[in-house]
Order: structure tokens, then sequence, then C-alpha cells
């Protein structure tokens, strides 16, 4: 049996009048709920607008995860042999399981799937700026899975341990097979790097490309961040965006001298004082006109989204028939 969080009894509590408790008696039992690392579950009481900072990330990850199913599946029907075929069709799929983990942890915040994908359609939420840059090559496939679901698990494993445990939980699926995606990247690259000279130039090309949007993943710089501080108060981000992206940036370094391959930054070296690399300075103007819609991709990503949530349409008419004729009030309306 479940074991009720101090938060559900504080509820239940109120709830059957045995305590007289207010909002402030609540906030309290709240902040001792966070800062003792315990986990806020959904019936618990929060406070409103840790609830709205929950559902728009979360819903900011879960369109993320859907409308970057569309740059790798792009080279589905050109993958160059029946493995890689199968190994992208698969990493495609798990993109789609992660968008409905987290559509599914955002519905225990009383937030529909069909209202976040209204916002979404109608550009009213946002989605990982990474996902507007186009998939040129093969090699773009083996980028994306080391750099971007590199950088995604380098954020998304402190999410784990995220006060709000539906998301927590889903994270650490997420980020298992987010691991797997990453490795298959790896591998993909460096058999292109190990491979002909216009296939190591493919590789190369690939990471030339996708290095400095990987960067601006996470986020904007702690001192433009709006929401990092509150986020971390309340344990929901475990590290500022500058920590995580400096951490990724140590990992890749000697990832990428394994593969063979050059990160194009000049200004990148190790920095003994601080024990870490420093690196040149990231395009921000180019990070804002992503945002703001004017990324090489935003136009197409949003029809195409748009497009397949229309088409399918008779998909989700067909299984809610399906699931009508199906449910126990209707089995005994026939068995009357
Ligand atoms: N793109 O105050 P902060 C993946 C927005 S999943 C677009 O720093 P916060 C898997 C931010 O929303 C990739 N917008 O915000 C995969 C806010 O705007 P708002 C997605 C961005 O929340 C691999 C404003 O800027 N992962 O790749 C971006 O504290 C391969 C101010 O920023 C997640 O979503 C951006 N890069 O920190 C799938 C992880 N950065 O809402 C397919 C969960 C910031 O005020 C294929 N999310 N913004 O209008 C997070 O960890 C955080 O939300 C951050 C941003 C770190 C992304």
């Amino acid at each position: 049996m479940a074991t009720a969080t101090p938060q559900h009894r504080a509820a239940e509590a109120r709830a059957d009048g045995t305590a007289e408790l207010g909002d402030a008696a609540f906030q309290a039992v709240f902040d001792a709920a966070v800062a003792a690392d315990e986990r806020i579950e959904p019936r618990d009481w929060m406070p409103d607008a840790y609830r709205a900072t929950l559902v728009r990330q979360i819903a900011q990850h879960a369109h993320s995860e859907i409308i970057g199913m569309q740059p790798e599946a792009n080279w589905i029907t050109r993958a160059p042999s029946l493995r890689r075929k199968a190994i992208l069709m698969a990493k495609v799929q798990d993109e789609a399981g992660h968008g409905l983990y987290l559509y599914s942890a955002a519905e225990t915040l009383g937030t529909g799937r069909d209202e976040l994908l209204d916002k979404l359609h109608s550009g009213r939420q946002k989605y990982s700026s990474i996902f507007n840059y186009p998939t040129l090559t093969w090699a773009d496939v083996g980028a994306i899975g080391w750099l971007v679901d590199g950088a995604a698990i380098t954020n998304q494993v402190p999410l784990c341990r995220c006060s709000y445990g539906p998301y927590a939980r889903a994270m650490v699926r997420v980020c298992k097979e987010e691991s797997f995606h990453q490795r298959q990247g790896y591998e993909l690259l460096l058999a292109l790097s190990r491979g002909t000279e216009a296939q190591h130039a493919m590789a190369q090309d690939a990471v030339d490309r996708w290095w400095w949007p990987s960067l601006m993943m996470f986020g904007p710089p702690d001192d433009e961040s709006a929401h990092s501080a509150q986020s971390m108060e309340w344990k929901i981000k475990r590290h500022s965006n500058d920590e995580l992206r400096r951490r990724f940036v140590d990992i890749c370094v000697p990832q990428a001298e394994s593969l063979g391959l050059t990160l194009p930054d000049p200004e990148l070296r190790w920095n003994e004082e601080r024990g870490q690399h420093d690196f040149g300075p990231i395009d921000w103007s180019e990070f804002k006109a992503v945002l703001k819609g004017n990324g090489p991709c935003n136009e197409q990503r949003i029809t195409q989204r748009r497009r397949a949530h229309d088409e399918g349409a008779w998909v989700r008419e067909a299984a809610a028939a399906h699931a009508a004729k199906h449910s126990p009030a209707t089995r005994e309306g026939r068995a009357v």
C-alpha cells in the first residue's frame, strides 16, 4: 500500500475537519517536503506558481520530443542499411513514447493533452530550439544522437531527482533510452569517421553544424535565465543552465578526440585552474531568432506537426469509439 505523504495527511486532516489548516500551513508543509527532498505528488497541495512552472517546462519538454521526431524521421527511408533503418525507426518511436510519458505527467497536474497540443500548434508554447535545424546528410543522424541526445541526457539525469514525482519517474526511463540513442549516434559517427575521406568529411561537417545549436539547448546564460532561480529553489531544476552546459562540453571533448573529429571552436581549451574547459562565445542572437520563429525550419516543423495532428484525427476518433464500446458501462448495458 502506498504511504501517504505529509502533504496528503495534511490535506486529509483539513478535509475531515480534524485540523483547521489554512493555505499558509499548506505552504509550510510543502516547503518542508521540498527541503527534506521528499517528492511532491499529484494529490498534494502545491503553490499555483509551482504547478504553472511544471506545466510550462513539462509541456515544452513533451513538445520537443514529438517535434524532435521530424528531423531524424526524414532519414528513415534513406538509411544506408537495414540495420541502420531498424535502429533509427526504433529511436524515433522511442521519442514518441517520451512525449507520451511527459504529456501524461502534465495531465497529473490537471492540464490535458488536447490543451497542450493546441498551445503548441498555435505557437503559444515552445519546443526546443534544436529541432529547428535541418538534417542535410546521413551524418546528421549520428550528430543528433551523439550531441543532441547527449545534451538531453546531461540535462535530464538531474531531472530524475526533480521534486515533482511523476516528472522525476518519467525521466528515469527516458534517460535510459536516451543513453542508447546517444551511443547509437556515437557509433554511427565513428563508422563514418573511420570510413572513406568523403564519409569522414560528412561526419565533420555534421558536427560543425550541430555543435553550437547543441550548446544552446541548455537555455540562455544564467544571468538571463528567467526561471532558473525559482526552479532551483523548488528543486525542479538541480543545476543552472551554464553549469550543465559546461558539464556537457567537458564530456564531449574526449569523445570528439576518440571519434577523430574536431569541435568547431578555436577557443576550446582546458582551464587547469577551474578544472573545466573554456569555450568560445555562443551566438545568442541566433538562439533568440530561433525562439522567435525565425530558425531555418520553424515553419516547416510546425506545419508538419499540425498536418500530422489533423491527419491523425480518425485514429483518435476510432480509439475513443473502441474504448467506449468496451467500457464497463457499455458492457453492463449489453448484458441487461
Ligand atoms: N529552446 O528561464 P529559462 C530532447 C526558453 S528533449 C527553446 O532558462 P528554464 C530529446 C524557456 O522555455 C529537449 N526555448 O527556462 C530528443 C523560457 O521560455 P518561457 C528538450 C528555450 O525552463 C533528442 C525562456 O527560454 N528538453 O532533446 C530553450 O528554467 C533527439 C527562458 O529560459 C527539455 O525540455 C531552448 N533550448 O530552463 C528528442 C528538458 N531554452 O517558457 C528527439 C526540460 C530556454 O518563459 C530527438 N527542460 N528556453 O516562454 C529544462 O530543463 C528547462 O526548461 C530548460 C530551460 C533548461 C530547457
